[in-house]
């Protein structure tokens, strides 16, 4: 079921024509904001919070599915690529809406996080 009042849904759903990727489930489109060369986020076409949200395995599947179709079309598979998702207000999740970030295209260095 998607939510009404969420931007992922509407993009998922393809009313703002972003979409670079889509299945039965799930979508790819490029982040707004790009924090590396190749920026994509992927979400499913049903609205969960974040992943700890009532995500079906067919659903996760077809996320797998879109991950590698985005992977493909922006080449980085042999350079190497981060997918990554934020959940909550540590992890700085701004929209909530499951989405993984995929990341690639130049060298990400390692994961950073500040001390703790
Ligand atoms: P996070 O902090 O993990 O919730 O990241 C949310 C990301 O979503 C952030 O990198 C910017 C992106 N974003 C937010 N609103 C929009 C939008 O309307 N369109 C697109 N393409 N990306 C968006």
């Amino acid at each position: 079921m998607s939510d009404t009042d969420c931007i992922f849904c509407k993009i998922a759903a393809g009313e703002m024509g972003e979409l670079i990727y889509e299945n039965e489930r799930a979508a790819a489109f490029h982040d707004v904001s790009p924090q590396a060369a190749v920026h994509v986020l992927v979400v499913p076409k049903s609205h969960h919070d974040n992943i700890c949200d009532g995500v079906d395995g067919d659903t996760l599947a077809a996320m797998v599915d879109a991950v590698q179709a985005v992977v493909e079309q922006t080449q980085i598979a042999q350079s190497g690529y981060r997918v990554i998702t934020n959940t909550g207000a540590d992890a700085g999740q701004a929209v909530a809406h499951l989405h993984w970030h995929v990341l690639g295209g130049q060298n990400l260095g390692p994961l950073v996080v500040p001390e703790h």
